[in-house]
């Protein structure tokens, strides 16, 4: 959809589809924001935390069924369903929207429809997309505006002609005359959908107030629709973390980042390093943007403009950058909060205070054995209040990129930090990555091994191997000297105690600096049959209490775990059928060479 009148069509369409009381242009504002927030206050929706420890902040309890991002219940529904390929749901459009319909059909009755326009990405940036979202949820509205740049400005680009990528949003739950509201509306399971339709550039989204479900800008629109856009306009849109790094010499290096979940991801982005005179600063934690520049290289927007992050395990510790900008004008949602206002979360490292009331709205017992915060409950926060944001966070053009990252959470085989030989086989590297399926996963494959290309499995909008291809384009689009070097890094090989060997956090911008160095050209390395791997040797250790067998471990090669892990990697790519890139076959059948070779 493109310009104002389209905009103003389109609303007026929905409005008579699903017949709210109200129609509420969001524009922005501060006092916008503060009194949406009073009046969900006012009806018990939303409790303010002490103005004194928080000031501006409050806490939301979400329906205990509706806690986290709902895969199965997500759809990418091309006019071919080969088009969507292996990876996602997919769904006939013409037979979708008809029970889409059916289900929007008066589903804002008794309550406001918003309409909120948007920008991914800075508002001067070329790079940045519109989006326009409709929702019957106010806390969508106030989330929104710390994850997007919402309101007027965003208005003005679309009054002045430009494309937007409308977002239908409900929370599927109609008031009845008279009806008493609920603090979290929502409709049951198998009423809700996340659907996007890749010819329409459109996504609806049905029944579900939380996270990824609701607030449209991010993986609905930045990653799943983005995806298509950046396949077919020809840049990479990725769910992966961006830093900035200065040497002790002032040397700037830009670092983006791929992890699956529970990889430590924002912490990555936000890192306080361990060895002297280095600084990591953040531009995105969670998705970035990356466009071939004139010069040839990569260059990384973030969308965002806020955190959407996980609250338990956060803590001083793991992520004291998080914590500072969490003190201020944060939405929290599932956290366990007590009459006075304060806040706690399982791993925030301090002890609960008294009297608190867990996720659920219930008092806790510490004592019970229950969590007192779901394990997703969150923060939503603006990300120019991280202390370790990057001045040019927000440039247009955003920043050259010297590194990727590709990683996941694995015990065995996988070292430390391997680098690939070239940009084939760092691609063939991304497509491989993932994580040992942990206990926090329902699944009856614990300890084996969920790959997820490029941590996009949720994301991509398309076919897998159609998407695998863009990232091999890159070579076609610049050239081997001028693309950023693919390192991948493991931070949680264990010893047979079942401990972690590398201290991970902090210490990671020890492995950071060797990819510096890798980059500059002045750091040795081993090859090896996956890859450059680095020497104990090569690796600033200074100052770190480790054990120098078990670092020597995770920088060998076992040639035998290698052999298994390609079987499965080819059993893998034998999954993603026919449209699997040659080339990655390639790229296996070398790498099984390699390991064959004396
Ligand atoms: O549960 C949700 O809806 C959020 S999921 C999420 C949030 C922030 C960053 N990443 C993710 C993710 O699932 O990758
Ligand atoms: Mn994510």
């Amino acid at each position: 959809m493109k310009g104002k009148q389209m905009l103003l069509d389109w609303v007026e369409e929905i409005r008579a589809l699903t017949t709210p009381d109200e129609v509420h242009w969001f524009s922005g504002s501060q006092e916008e924001i503060k009194s949406l927030t009073d009046m969900m206050v006012e009806k018990g929706i939303a409790e303010r935390l002490n103005e004194e420890l928080y000031p501006g902040c409050t806490h939301f309890r979400s329906d205990a069924s509706d806690v986290a991002r709902v895969e199965d219940r997500t759809f990418i529904s091309s006019k071919l369903e080969e088009d969507s390929g292996p990876t996602n749901n997919w769904e006939d459009p013409v037979e979708l929207k008809k029970t889409l319909t059916g289900l929007f059909t008066g589903s804002m009755k008794g309550r406001t429809l918003y309409v909120i326009p948007f920008s991914m990405g800075p508002i001067d940036s070329p790079y940045s997309k519109l989006g326009v979202e409709i929702t019957d949820s106010p806390y969508v509205v106030i989330n929104m505006a710390i994850m997007t740049r919402a309101g007027d400005a965003a208005l003005a680009r679309i009054e002045a002609g430009e494309e937007f990528v409308p977002c239908l949003h409900s929370v599927g739950a109609p008031l009845e005359e008279g009806q008493e509201d609920v603090a979290w509306p929502c409709a049951p399971m198998d009423k809700k959908y996340i659907a996007h339709f890749p010819e329409d550039r459109a996504i609806w989204s049905f029944g579900s107030g939380y996270g990824g479900n609701a607030l449209l800008g991010k993986k609905c629109f930045a990653l799943r629709i983005a995806s298509i856009q950046a396949r077919d306009e020809g840049w990479l849109a990725e769910h992966m973390l961006i830093l900035k790094l200065t040497s002790p010499e002032g040397k700037v290096y830009h670092v983006t980042g791929a992890f699956p979940s529970a990889c430590g991801k924002t912490n990555l982005a936000m890192l306080v390093p361990t060895i002297e005179g280095w600084k990591v600063e953040t531009v995105g934690d969670d998705i970035a943007w990356m466009h071939y520049g004139e010069d040839g290289r990569l260059y990384a927007i973030n969308p965002e403009a806020g955190f959407f992050g996980v609250a338990p395990g956060t803590s001083e510790k793991s992520n004291p950058s998080a914590m500072a900008t969490i003190q201020k004008n944060t939405i929290f949602t599932n956290n366990a909060t007590n009459a006075k206002g304060e806040l706690w979360w399982e791993g925030m490292g301090v002890e609960a205070p008294e009297n608190l009331v867990d996720w659920k709205g219930q008092p806790w017992d510490p004592e019970s054995g229950e969590k007192a915060a779901h394990p997703n409950a969150r923060f939503t926060t603006p990300a120019s209040q991280c202390p370790t944001i990057a001045p040019d966070w927000e440039a247009p053009m955003g920043v050259p990129i010297d590194a990727i990252l590709v990683g996941g959470r694995r015990a065995t085989t996988i070292p430390l930090v391997h680098e690939s030989f070239n940009w084939q086989h760092g691609v063939f590297m991304g497509s491989i990555m993932g994580s040992e399926v942990t206990a926090a996963v329902i699944s009856d494959k614990i300890g084996q091994v969920r790959r997820d290309p490029f941590a996009m499995l949720p994301f991509i909008g398309y076919h897998v191997g159609d998407y695998l291809k863009n990232w091999l384009s890159a070579t076609e689009k610049s050239s081997e000297d001028k693309l950023p070097r693919i390192f991948y890094v493991n931070w949680f090989r264990k010893n047979d105690e079942g401990k972690f060997i590398w201290p991970g956090f902090g210490d990671n911008s020890r492995v950071l600096k060797w990819i510096t160095e890798r980059i500059d050209g002045t750091a040795p390395a081993r090859k090896t049959p996956i890859g450059y791997v680095p020497a104990f040797e090569d690796l600033d250790l200074t100052g770190l209490d480790v054990d120098e067998e078990e670092i020597r471990d995770i920088l060998t090669i076992d040639r035998d775990e290698w052999l298994e892990e390609a079987r499965s990697i080819r059993e893998h790519f034998d999954g993603y059928g026919e449209k699997m890139p040659r080339e990655l076959y390639d790229e296996l059948d070398a790498l099984e060479e390699r390991l064959s070779e004396d």
